[in-house]
């Protein structure tokens, strides 16, 4: 794709973990685009994210929900978005099950909302580009064996991939019965810096830091493939640059572990790098109560990703483990600001015994 001068981008969600990635990168790969990042600073968001580039002149910061329908018809008016990169969601597996309409809300609505307003503001002959941002998970759980492909059936288990299926769907929709140009790309498992230290890698490393015990699910057998973030906000970079219309690819880091085997590298890392005698935070570690309707193993297969696009992951698992638990402890200030309030609230009455 070849960029006009008039390139006003709106990325969804770019306060939260993989958003703000994708918000720094586009802000400092394309001085000459205005990026507009939308993002309803849910329990999830975080301005802090992107305190280093707030101030550029290609940057704008807009508070609001996706859900509000008049709120996106006067930014696309006003801003005269020509793309969007969709992110925003609630995005945790867990309080998917505990409350599974707050995600048919921002995942589906929201996400419908987005494309009715590309469709009411974009012309045909125009170029646009609505790219949707989505998970493996919807393609369902692995046996020992395969991989997802972007031909595999979808499958999804529980309330979040059902609801990022029903919003993959429904975009895919808007691209055949409207015309709308779309791509969507669906990535493994991302850890990394600003990790929201509710999903298994920042939680561990929190639990870690604080001497507390390491909840396990089931027997601790489930294989994740494991990316990290940056790796992914490159990929976005280059599938919203090179990716074929109508198209999708999947984004994977061929990097399969199972919980507890990363869990324990965690621990071997951290009493490396706090100076605690190995095997101390392995003794944290606790078997709880399996996950409902826990997907067994997720692997994507990236190859048409590197093959039409030439993307590869650049980080070696360990050494973005590595990096990872080095930004956590440069950055406890973050971590309690995040751990602290709601997020306590919501743990005492989930995990806490
Ligand atoms: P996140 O939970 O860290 O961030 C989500 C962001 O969306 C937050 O900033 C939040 O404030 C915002 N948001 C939520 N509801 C909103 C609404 N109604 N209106 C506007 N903004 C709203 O999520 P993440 O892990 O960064 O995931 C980003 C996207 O990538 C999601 O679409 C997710 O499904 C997808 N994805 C995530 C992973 C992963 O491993 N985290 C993997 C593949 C795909
Ligand atoms: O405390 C824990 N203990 C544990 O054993 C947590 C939080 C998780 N787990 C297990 C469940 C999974 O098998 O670790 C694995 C990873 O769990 P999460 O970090 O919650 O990720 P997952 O459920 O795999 O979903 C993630 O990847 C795909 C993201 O949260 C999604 O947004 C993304 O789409």
């Amino acid at each position: 794709m070849s960029l006009k001068k008039e390139t006003n981008i709106l990325i969804t969600g770019g306060a939260g973990f993989i958003g703000s990635h994708v918000v720094r990168l586009f802000v400092e790969s394309f001085p000459e685009y205005k990026i507009i990042n939308l993002d309803a600073l849910t329990y999830a968001g975080n301005l802090e994210n992107l305190k280093d580039i707030e101030n550029r002149v290609n940057y704008e910061f807009i508070h609001g929900d996706i859900c509000d329908t008049e709120l996106l018809d006067s930014i696309f008016t006003e801003k005269k978005i020509t793309h969007v990169v969709h992110l925003a969601a609630e995005s945790h597996v867990d309080r998917s099950i505990t409350d599974p309409l707050a995600f048919v809300k921002t995942n589906v609505i929201g996400t419908v909302n987005l494309l009715q307003a590309a469709r009411k503001h974009w012309k045909e002959g125009e170029e646009h580009l609505f790219y949707h941002v989505s998970t493996d998970e919807v393609y369902g759980s692995l046996g020992d064996e395969g991989f997802f492909y972007e031909t595999t059936a979808y499958d999804p288990r529980s309330p979040y991939s059902a609801s990022k299926a029903s919003s993959d769907h429904f975009v895919r929709a808007y691209h055949h019965t409207y015309g709308l140009p779309i791509v969507i790309s669906n990535c493994s498992n991302n850890y990394g810096p600003n990790h929201f230290p509710e999903k298994l890698i920042p939680l561990m490393i929190n639990n870690i830091i604080h001497k507390k015990s390491l909840p396990v699910y089931g027997e601790g057998k489930n294989v994740r493939d494991w990316l990290y973030v940056k790796d992914h906000a490159e990929a976005i970079k280059q599938i919203f640059l090179k990716g074929k219309v109508g198209e999708t690819y999947n984004v994977g880091g061929h990097n399969e572990w199972t919980n507890i085997d990363l869990v324990h590298l965690l621990c071997e890392i951290m009493d490396e790098k706090l100076g605690r005698e190995q095997g101390s935070s392995k003794e944290l570690i606790t078997f709880v109560k399996d996950r409902a309707g826990h997907d067994l193993r997720y692997a994507i297969d990236a190859t048409k990703l590197k093959e039409e696009i030439g993307w590869e992951p650049s980080l070696q698992f360990e050494e973005g483990l590595s990096l990872t638990v080095d930004w956590f402890l440069e950055n406890k200030g973050w971590l309690e600001n995040v751990t602290s309030g709601a997020y306590l609230d919501y743990y005492k009455d989930t995990y806490e015994s």
